[in-house]
């Protein structure tokens, strides 16, 4: 379904009046407001392939209708969301989830839509239909040198395909770990992903990155061969300077304080990217900002600072992604929602008055060092939001437009009501 321009022309006209009030408050009384709104407009975030579809979860799932069925459908699809809110200008792809069949095709369908691709993401945690060996008891750390070849040269493919589209990036996840006491042993297990890994990292063009996920628990409940921060960072130094850790927000233990391993990670110069999404207890993939959105601001806050400090470009020094799925919404709304949470949280740390900050901390004044964060995390930054998506050429309420265009119902007159997208 195709966003018409003169559809977004009404609806932005019909909203200006009251966007351009809401506004004036920004151009009046905040000196730094212009330098916001144009790294805001630079901000782009990559829609995940596997999101545009009803996720649904072990017990169940409840397809909402009109899903992409195929690859060039999915780029439809975050080429809607694109238009609209002119911030999701990317999408990374999970193969064999999607699997270009013509390179130049699917990249020519890419730019229609303004799309560049994003990390390409390998599966070694599912066996497929015509796969020799099976990834039951691992992938890259399994027992048997077969076996890891066969996830070594998958992941070699992967390169491939994202060589072809343009890619920059390859997300290596793995499922890789033990279910019980005694399964596994933990010397050996790292040992071989570290080979395996290593073997991967050799394939890697010279202007390629390496991120390696971590994940604290699921599908194994008792180790995770890449569990934590700590492991992946240990992996990335290991491998060389084109390796870095991977954030997924979901893929902590309880109460991490995910912003220092950020903030840590930062310095060390191994972070290269996230998946965004948010969590109440574990890897729940629910929409960013839906739960914690302070945490978000304090990650964005440790991120502002800590790529300033190292003279890093907000927009393309880090893979910025989206890792959510889900039973209840529909998909598109969804990611609609977890971009802007996103792009709040970022505003607002770009808010932050740092230098008074750095003050506050020297003088171990703790309440106004507090008062400053929270200052910043209590202002209401979506008018500024809007005026960068206004000014990208996008909507100023992109859900509201989506909705009014009926478009859910488009897409299943189009697609059918019982689709079910490629992928989990
Ligand atoms: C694992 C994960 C990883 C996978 C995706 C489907 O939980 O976060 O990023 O590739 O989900
Ligand atoms: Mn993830
Ligand atoms: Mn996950």
């Amino acid at each position: 379904m195709n966003l018409e321009s003169f559809q977004l022309a009404d609806h932005n006209q019909r909203l200006l009046d009251a966007h351009r009030r809401k506004l004036a408050y920004w151009t009046d009384a905040v000196a730094d407001a212009e330098r916001i709104i144009q790294k805001l407009i630079d901000f782009q975030i990559a829609i995940p392939s596997w999101a545009l579809g009803t996720g649904g979860t072990r017990f169940g799932r409840f397809g909402g209708g009109g899903e992409p069925r195929t690859l060039d459908e999915k780029m439809a699809d975050v080429g809607l969301l694109h238009a609209l809110n002119r911030a999701s200008g990317a999408i990374s792809l999970h193969i064999p989830w999607d699997i270009p069949q013509d390179a130049d095709a699917t990249r020519q369908t890419a730019a229609h839509y303004g799309l560049r691709f994003d990390a390409v993401n390998s599966n070694t945690f599912q066996d497929q239909p015509d796969q020799a060996l099976s990834y039951k008891f691992g992938s890259l750390q399994h027992v048997d040198p077969a076996v890891r070849r066969q996830a070594i040269e998958h992941n070699i493919e992967v390169i491939r395909h994202g060589v072809a589209l343009g890619s920059k990036a390859l997300t290596v996840w793995l499922s890789d770990g033990s279910c019980f006491p005694g399964q596994l042993n933990f010397r050996k297990a790292f040992s071989r992903t570290l080979e395996s890994l290593q073997d991967i990292y050799a394939a890697l063009p010279s202007d390629w990155k390496l991120f390696v996920e971590y994940k604290a628990f699921e599908p194994n409940f008792y180790s995770m061969t890449v569990g934590d921060w700590g492991s992946s960072f240990l992996y990335a130094s290991k491998l060389g300077p084109q390796a870095y850790t991977l954030v997924d927000l979901g893929h902590h233990l309880p109460n991490a304080n995910i912003e220092q391993i950020v903030a840590t990670l930062l310095m060390e110069e191994k972070l290269g990217g996230f998946h965004f999404n948010d969590s109440k207890y574990g890897d729940d993939d629910l929409t960013a900002g839906s739960i914690k959105p302070y945490q978000l601001f304090l990650i964005f806050n440790e991120l502002v600072d800590g790529m300033d400090a190292r003279g890093m470009n907000h927009a393309t020094d880090l893979g910025w992604m989206i890792d959510a799925s889900h039973n209840v919404k529909d998909p598109l709304e969804d990611l609609l929602q977890s971009v802007e949470a996103i792009q709040i949280a970022y505003a607002q740390a770009l808010l932050v008055d740092r230098t008074a900050l750095e003050e506050a901390r020297e003088a171990n004044d703790v309440v106004r060092a507090q008062e400053i964060l929270q200052d910043a995390f209590r202002t209401d930054v979506r008018p500024i939001v809007a005026e960068a998506r206004l000014r990208a050429g996008g909507a100023l309420q992109p859900l509201t437009l989506y909705r009014s265009l009926d478009t859910r119902t488009q897409l299943i007159r189009e697609r059918g009501l019982k689709t079910v997208a490629t992928g989990l």
